[in-house]
């Protein structure tokens, strides 16, 4: 039994051995390029896909917090969105109270690009918005993340009178 294996070894193994590391080290040279080629190439597609839905002319929505009857709830208080388009979200508080747009979930789910209000842009991720009376903001962002989100104003009161809505991205 031993000489069997020993003869194995020494006629077929050894023998093919260098041919077997060869193999190996060629396979394995030609996955990393297959790997490199892939990452530049989907790093590509990535930045291909970011201009071109930069340069989409975006969806403009309007929402107004409260409204000039000072009644304490969003219009409209459903929002819908399809992910992966952009959009432009008018917010107004035409009230003469102060409301919030609080939304993380959804702020979580959404890419945001920028918020912009009176001559300040924002960048980055956005959680909530705070609009005084009469004040306007642009939202623009693109939905990522499928689902129902909950919106209210965070001001005291205002989401138990009914300051509420919802937010679906499907
Ligand atoms: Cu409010």
């Amino acid at each position: 039994m031993t000489r069997l294996f020993t003869e194995f070894y020494q006629n077929i193994f050894y023998p093919i051995l260098p041919n077997v590391l060869r193999l190996i080290r060629q396979f394995t040279f030609l996955c990393l390029l297959l790997c490199l080629v892939f990452a530049l190439q989907s790093q590509a597609i990535a930045a291909d896909f970011t201009d071109n839905l930069l340069k989409q002319p975006p969806r403009e929505i309007t929402i107004s917090l409260g409204n000039s009857a000072n009644e304490l709830k969003f219009e409209p208080d459903h929002l819908e969105f399809v992910p992966g388009k952009r959009y432009l979200l008018h917010l107004n508080n035409p009230s003469q109270l102060k409301h919030y747009f609080t939304a993380k979930d959804f702020a979580d789910s959404i890419w945001t690009q920028k918020v912009e209000a009176g001559k300040v842009e924002v960048k980055g991720a956005i959680h909530e918005l705070e609009l005084k009376p009469g004040a306007e903001a642009q939202w623009f962002f693109v939905p990522i993340k499928p689902g129902k989100y909950s919106l209210n104003c965070s001001i005291a009161g205002h989401t138990a009178a009914g300051m509420t809505g919802e937010i679906a991205i499907q």
